[in-house]
């Protein structure tokens, strides 16, 4: 009996490093800016997310560490932050216009997350596409 907590506090020993290992790990993504009312070429940045980790973080990371990706959100009270803004182009209700979010997977299929920036977990390899457009 007396052994078993040993036994445990022994086991978490083993196991917490790789643990505590894997939430660090970068999973690797790319950015792509595109705005389909300017018609401008898309511009692509790479950048990581932690194992689990949200596109949020992934994006002020990215703004943090390249001069030539900013972006600003607002926080809605229900769903959270809301991309207002990328490299000083903004959505507004009167052009009815919006940054739309879109991942192409490595298999190239692309979708259309139901959730925004703040909730999105991005997989590896995944091309998050930031597109300007009209509602
Ligand atoms: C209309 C609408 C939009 C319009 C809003 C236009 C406008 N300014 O009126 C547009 C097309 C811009 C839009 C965009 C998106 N939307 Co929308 N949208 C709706 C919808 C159908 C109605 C919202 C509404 O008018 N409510 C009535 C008004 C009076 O209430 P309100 O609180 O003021 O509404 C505001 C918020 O809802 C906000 N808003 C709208 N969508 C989103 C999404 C996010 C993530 C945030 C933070 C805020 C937000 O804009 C509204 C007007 O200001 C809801 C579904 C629903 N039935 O609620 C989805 C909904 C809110 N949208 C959703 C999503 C996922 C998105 C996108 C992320 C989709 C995408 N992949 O691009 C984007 C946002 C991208 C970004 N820039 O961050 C989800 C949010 C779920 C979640 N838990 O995060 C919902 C619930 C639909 C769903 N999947 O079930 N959306």
């Amino acid at each position: 009996m007396t052994g078993t907590p040993l036994l445990s506090a022994a086991l978490l020993l083993v196991l917490l490093p790789g643990t505590l290992t894997q939430t660090t790990e970068e999973v690797p993504i790319d950015v792509v800016v595109e705005n389909t009312l300017l018609q401008t070429k898309p511009e692509t940045f790479s950048t990581h997310v932690v194992h689990g980790g949200n596109l949020l973080g992934a994006m002020k990371r990215l703004m943090a560490s390249n001069a030539d990706f900013k972006f600003s959100y607002t926080k809605d009270p229900n769903f959270g932050p809301y991309l207002e803004s990328v490299n000083g182009v903004a959505g507004n209700d009167a052009d009815h216009t919006y940054w739309e979010l879109l991942v192409q997977t490595p298999g190239g299929k692309t979708i259309r997350p139901d959730v925004g920036i703040g909730c999105y977990i991005p997989s590896a390899r995944e091309q998050i596409i930031l597109r300007f457009i009209k509602w």
